[in-house]
């Protein structure tokens, strides 16, 4: 028999490998002391799992009755003073049999063992056993439960403010909805109080800034049930933030030496099979469309189109590097609970390019890529980023080429580029294009969670797939490489991730309105329309409100809208031929004259200021 040392050290083996112990271990522990405040507020509740999650924890119980705001109160109460009461978190071995006559009375726990015996894990998935299970139970105060651990030594560890339990949902028992409908208590939990509250004035951020939110009050984008889940639609406002970033990107890249083409969404299924999408990609990729004699895929991916326009013609040394870029529509088949609003969705278009080079090229080109993402981030505005050198599983020889050596040494190739750009940067398996290692270049949304915006990639596999050749100086026949990249990476993401950053509030040159017009009474109507014409004339963005509103009405409409600048215009600014300015901050710059505004505005927008007000 082990000790008790011994127990609680295998324990922490079952930590998540992204999880900070010590908070696993303090929400771990709050999930039992939670079980034992739910069992004593109710008896007749049946226990059955209680795992750490992002944030806290939850805990499932078999109860038949639905707990009010007092009862969730009452558990509270009962567990902060459970936790002061420090009792140690003591754990023992136990066999089958001894597990079975202990919980006797909780039908959950008697199903878990019976599962771990015969291999399986607490939510009924197959384990493979090494040896025989250990099964081991903890006990805290009067409270034992069935579990490996790992846990705090004590309750004397867990701050009592440093938890909340927040709602009560419906779940069911391993999560099948044939089997018993369960109550799930959440609770999100913290090493302190401190740490709590913190998180707390996330959410509510998050929340305020949630894109989805944002999206639908400023009429940027719409999604309907009759379009299915990932199929979002924008609207004008949002499809003009998009016109502007893809003018924006591609006026950069063209200085960059890139060539625009368009390409159709639709190929032969042959294309993919020869580009090894076929093989290693299928499960993103929407069913072929049988058509009789031939099979048509929607592209998941642009590159075997970009790589046809490079066996268009043959290619000398001197042609390289050429770089391909589309804004190139693609579809993927992402399971329907992840997508959602559009920084996850089915069907999309990428900000992409390919760039075909010889050996030699790749460092340039990936730095010069490297460049071109930091310009265009420091001008939307995007100040926190990280970089993330993705590599292949090895041990996953489906979902990626199986060459060994050519991931190793693309994976250096791109450490080398990363070092001599002096990025800094974490490596991380598993993340890998199925072609070939990247570097992609991380954000972070209020809440901490982390997504990818832009991606540059190396790839050897799909020239060779293709047969791509150059002829090089000495005549000779050569595979060029690829380096597959995404600056903004898809229109969707990109526009969902500046929505959450500006909260709405975007930058003037961004924004879809620019500029309102609010004229105080009718008799200010024309002149209303002449400023707007004057603006409209500078191709600014510009909306009047003629409607029978109130000034202050109209100015708060447009303020809730986020326009920049609302200009007011009366009788003085009539005769003046002047506006008053006020931001969308509330601030409020006073009248001008219209060709002084209009000198201001194009200093704004022109250096793509990210203040109103310079
Ligand atoms: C860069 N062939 C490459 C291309 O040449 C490619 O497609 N790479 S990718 O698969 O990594 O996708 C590029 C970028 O698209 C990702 O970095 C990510 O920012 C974005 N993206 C991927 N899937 C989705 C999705 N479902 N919804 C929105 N954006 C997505
Ligand atoms: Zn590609």
């Amino acid at each position: 028999m082990a000790s008790e040392a011994e127990l609680k050290a295998a324990g922490e083996k079952y930590v998540p490998k992204d999880y900070d112990p010590t908070l696993y271990k303090i929400r771990h522990s709050l999930a039992h002391v939670l079980a034992q405040a739910v069992t004593e507020r109710f008896p007749q509740a049946k226990p059955t799992i209680g795992p750490p999650v992002e944030f806290g924890f939850y805990y499932d119980f078999d109860l038949d009755v639905s707990p009010s705001d007092e009862d969730l109160g009452w558990i509270t109460d009962r567990m902060r003073k459970i936790i002061r009461g420090k009792h140690a978190f003591k754990v023992r071995e136990i066999t089958s049999v001894e597990g079975k006559e202990l919980f006797k009375e909780q039908p959950y726990k008697l199903e878990l063992i019976e599962g771990l015996v015969n291999g399986q894990d607490e939510y009924g998935n197959s384990a493979p056993l090494a040896d025989a299970p250990t099964l081991t139970v903890y006990q805290q105060d009067t409270f034992v439960d069935l579990c490996r651990g790992p846990h705090v030594d004590s309750t004397a560890a867990l701050d009592p403010k440093g938890f909340k339990v927040t709602q009560v949902t419906g779940s069911y028992w391993r999560g099948d909805e044939k089997n018993k409908a369960l109550k799930r208590f959440h609770a999100t939990a913290w090493a302190s109080e401190a740490d709590l509250k913190a998180h707390l004035a996330r959410v509510e951020e998050a929340a305020k800034r949630d894109h989805r939110k944002v999206g639908r009050e400023l009429e940027l984008f719409m999604n309907s049930p009759l379009l299915g889940a990932g199929f979002p639609i924008l609207l004008p406002k949002g499809s003009t933030v998009r016109r502007i970033l893809e003018q924006f990107i591609t006026d950069y890249e063209r200085a960059a030496g890139y060539q625009h083409v368009y390409s159709p969404d639709l190929a032969k299924r042959s294309l993919y099979e020869v580009s090894g999408h076929w093989e290693h990609y299928k499960d993103n990729m929407f069913p072929p469309m049988d058509l009789g004699e031939e099979e048509l895929v929607l592209r998941p991916m642009n590159c075997p189109h970009h790589i046809l326009i490079y066996q268009s013609r043959p290619r000398s040394y001197r042609d390289l590097p050429i770089r391909i870029a589309e804004l190139g529509k693609m579809y993927r088949y992402e399971r329907s609970g992840v997508v959602g609003g559009l920084s996850r969705v089915r069907c999309m278009t990428l900000n992409d390019a390919h760039l075909f080079v010889r050996p030699e090229q790749i460092t340039e080109e990936f730095v010069g890529v490297l460049n071109l993402i930091k310009k265009a981030y420091a001008d939307l505005g995007i100040t926190e980023y990280s970089f993330r050198l993705s590599k292949r599983d090895p041990k996953n020889k489906v979902k990626y080429v199986d060459d060994d050596l050519m991931w190793k040494t693309s994976q250096q190739k791109l450490r080398d580029a990363l070092q001599q750009a002096g990025v800094v940067y974490r490596e991380a398996e598993d993340e890998a294009a199925f072609y070939g290692p990247k570097v992609d270049i991380e954000v972070k949304d209020v809440m901490g969670r982390e997504e990818t915006l832009s991606t540059i990639q190396l790839d050897p596999h799909l020239p060779k797939q293709f047969g791509l050749v150059y002829k090089d100086s000495d005549d000779t026949e050569k595979r060029p490489f690829m380096i597959h990249r995404g600056v903004i990476s898809t229109m969707e993401r990109m526009l969902a991730y500046l929505i959450e950053l500006y909260a709405g509030a975007f930058p003037p040159w961004l924004a879809p309105v620019q500029v309102a017009i609010v004229p105080i009474a009718d008799r200010h109507f024309d002149y209303a329309k002449q400023v707007a014409a004057q603006l409209l004339a500078k191709d600014f963005r510009v909306e009047t409100d003629l409607g029978d509103k109130r000034m202050n009405a109209k100015i708060r409409e447009f303020q809730l809208q986020k326009v920049p600048y609302i200009l007011v215009v009366g009788d003085k600014e009539m005769e003046a031929g002047a506006v008053a300015i006020r931001l969308r901050t509330e601030e409020n710059l006073g009248a001008k004259p219209v060709a002084e505004f209009v000198a201001l505005l194009e200093k704004v927008v022109g250096s793509r200021a990210l203040t109103l007000n310079p």
